[in-house]
């Protein structure tokens, strides 16, 4: 195969992947390349994902040179977690949408991290070299994990396909007062006003039992680095805390651009959020506060259903099925880009015999609301590329109480926008105090077909024409004080007909006054074989849910809308396109 040059490879590197030497390029059999290819059932075919085995945390999102890197937690074995092999799988892209695989980054192969290269980030370096900080965990009796750094071997090579890990690692090592299996996953670097480097590790300080802590280290050099006294952020009540992540939103109405990764810096125009993944619920959790660079310190802005030390009542990125969640400012766009791994909700059994196991969420866009509280999530523009035909386009219908309307059949890769209107809020039901703690046990009790007041109100997805299987994704308006209260649910108890398949139903509130807003409220799902990827309200709340519909397999899956409310909703915008498949991590065989 011909070589073209380097600089040809970077602008048009879609191409070139295609192209380049197949030495760097990880290659499928040919019954896996059909796999690939034909979607095997419930493989999705436009969220990110290896070829095959396992895959979880994404990894050090970078921009660099033109080419947008994505590394990943992934297992070369299997199709199961296997923590001592962990490497870093990376892919590069040119629009976050089509990828390449190459070889993997980082192998578990080093004395400071014989055990698995487990989660970590990037950081451009000053000249624009990029660095990788990551957790290795050693395996020499008792365990241990410390943190590492990796520069690329080559920076004339536009993929940055190999790196190397300096003999000096690891360059963080377990501190005496956290356990051995206990301190991982740093952030990305950034510089404070002293000029010196910051990161963020996640830690159990004080034994087994501790405290879960986000610590601060600084560092001149981004080799020796020195830990606060105090960390970022600790929590009695959390548990392990993991995959911290810090970044600086822009206050309503200013210019994302004036941020790049620079938490501190800009303030006045920024505030900042703090994300930790909890391990014990497997969920990711932020708060909007400040951060105080002088000190490293970070202040949630606490309302009175939140509190200080336990972060699993602060707002949730997504109410469904992801975790470990990560992302990176890109400076190609002037936008906060965030993926979160969504893992199978099938059993091991069925990830072995597919062979593969976990994806990304699609690459979404991250901003600050004007409410100042809480963020906004929307699908990067560019996944819209992949809209091929328009199924449906519907302005102004009205869905009856207790209607179900078939909309149309457009298989399993779709993208629909709808705006429900509701013209009676009068008739909403009150919601119980109670019901406000636990939003996923009120979209139990209240699911679709139970009839309330104002919905519930939605769609049915993955359904089979008779609707025998379904997953609804909808609304609920409750009466709340002198007010209205939205609940966004995804029931996926009618998703499939099978045992062994994790199937609840999912829920969240939406933030948002409905009354201030026209008494509407917007719903986008992205339907992707065993992905249903919700955005309520505009992106204010989020559910992602895995579906295995045995229907799928063999029958066109159907799109539905519905309300089994007591009044008229007016569907004021329908749209819903065919999604073509993305170009993911296929290298077709010789
Ligand atoms: N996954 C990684 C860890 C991280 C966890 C190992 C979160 O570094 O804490 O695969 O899912």
């Amino acid at each position: 195969m011909a070589r073209l040059p380097v600089a040809a490879c970077i602008v048009a590197l879609h191409l070139c992947l295609l192209l380049l030497p197949s030495s760097s390029l990880r290659r499928l059999s040919e019954a896996e390349s059909s796999l690939v290819q034909h979607g095997g059932g419930s493989r999705p075919a436009y969220h990110f994902l290896p070829a095959k085995n396992w895959q979880n945390d994404p990894n050090g999102p970078m921009y660099h040179n033109g080419v947008y890197h994505l590394f990943y937690q992934y297992n070369p074995l299997g199709a199961t977690w296997g923590s001592g092999n962990l490497s870093w799988g990376h892919s590069v892209s040119r629009d976050l949408v089509n990828w390449a695989a190459l070889n993997t980054a980082l192998d578990p192969t080093a004395p400071f991290d014989n055990n698995g290269c487990w989660s970590g980030s990037a950081t451009i370096l000053p000249g624009g070299i990029p660095a990788l900080m990551y957790t290795g965990r050693i395996d020499a009796g008792k365990e241990a994990q410390v943190q590492n750094v990796a520069f690329p071997k080559n920076l004339a090579d536009p993929l940055l396909r190999e790196w190397v890990k300096p003999a000096y690692n690891p360059v963080i090592s377990l501190p005496a007062d956290v356990p051995g299996d206990r301190f991982r996953d740093p952030t990305t670097a950034w510089v404070g006003h002293d000029s010196l480097w910051r990161i963020a590790v996640a830690a159990k300080v004080g034994g087994p039992s501790g405290i879960a802590s986000t610590l601060i280290y600084r560092s001149k050099d981004f080799r020796h680095w020195k830990r606060n006294t105090l960390p970022l952020y600790t929590s009695r009540a959390a548990g392990m805390v993991e995959c911290p992540d810090l970044f600086p939103v822009a206050e309503p109405g200013v210019e994302e651009g004036r941020l790049g990764y620079t938490p501190g810096m800009a303030s006045g125009v920024v505030r900042h959020v703090l994300k930790l993944s909890v391990m014990n619920t497997t969920e990711d959790y932020y708060m909007v506060g400040s951060y105080d660079d002088a000190a490293d310190t970070f202040v949630p802005e606490l309302d009175n259903e939140r509190s200080l030390d336990d972060c699993r009542t602060w707002r949730r990125f997504d109410y469904g099925h992801v975790y470990a969640s990560k992302s990176f400012f890109d400076v190609r766009k002037n936008r906060r880009v965030l993926w979160a791994w969504a893992t199978e909700s099938d059993n091991m059994d069925d990830d072995i015999a597919k062979g593969w196991s976990g994806v990304q969420t699609v690459p979404r866009k991250v901003w600050l609301d004007g409410d100042g509280k809480q963020l906004r999530q929307w699908p990067i523009e560019e996944i819209e590329t992949l809209r091929s035909k328009q199924v449906v386009g519907l302005l102004g219908a009205q869905v009856n109480a207790g209607g179900v309307n078939k909309i149309f059949g457009a298989g399993a890769q779709v993208d629909v926008e709808a705006i429900f209107e509701i013209p009676y809020l009068e008739d909403a039901e009150t919601l119980e105090p109670n019901w406000q703690l636990d939003p996923q046990k009120l979209c139990e009790e209240k699911s679709a077909s139970v009839s309330g007041g104002v919905g519930p109100f939605g769609l049915l997805v993955m359904a089979s024409g008779d609707l025998q299987e379904h997953t609804a994704v909808f609304f609920r308006v409750f009466r709340h004080n002198q007010n209205y209260k939205v609940l966004m649910c995804t029931d996926l108890t009618r998703s499939n007909g099978r045992d062994k398949i994790y199937k609840p139903p999912y829920g969240g509130f939406v933030d948002i006054d409905i009354e201030q807003h026209r008494k509407s409220i917007s719903l986008r799902t992205l339907i992707d074989h065993s992905v249903v990827e919700s955005f309520g309200g505009g992106g204010r709340t989020c559910i992602t849910a895995r579906v295995y519909p045995e229907h799928a397999e063999n029958n066109n899956s159907h799109v539905f809308v519905f309300n089994n409310g007591t009044g008229v909703v007016k569907v004021s915008r329908l749209e819903a396109w065919r999604m073509a498949r993305a170009t993911v991590n296929v290298v077709h065989g010789r």
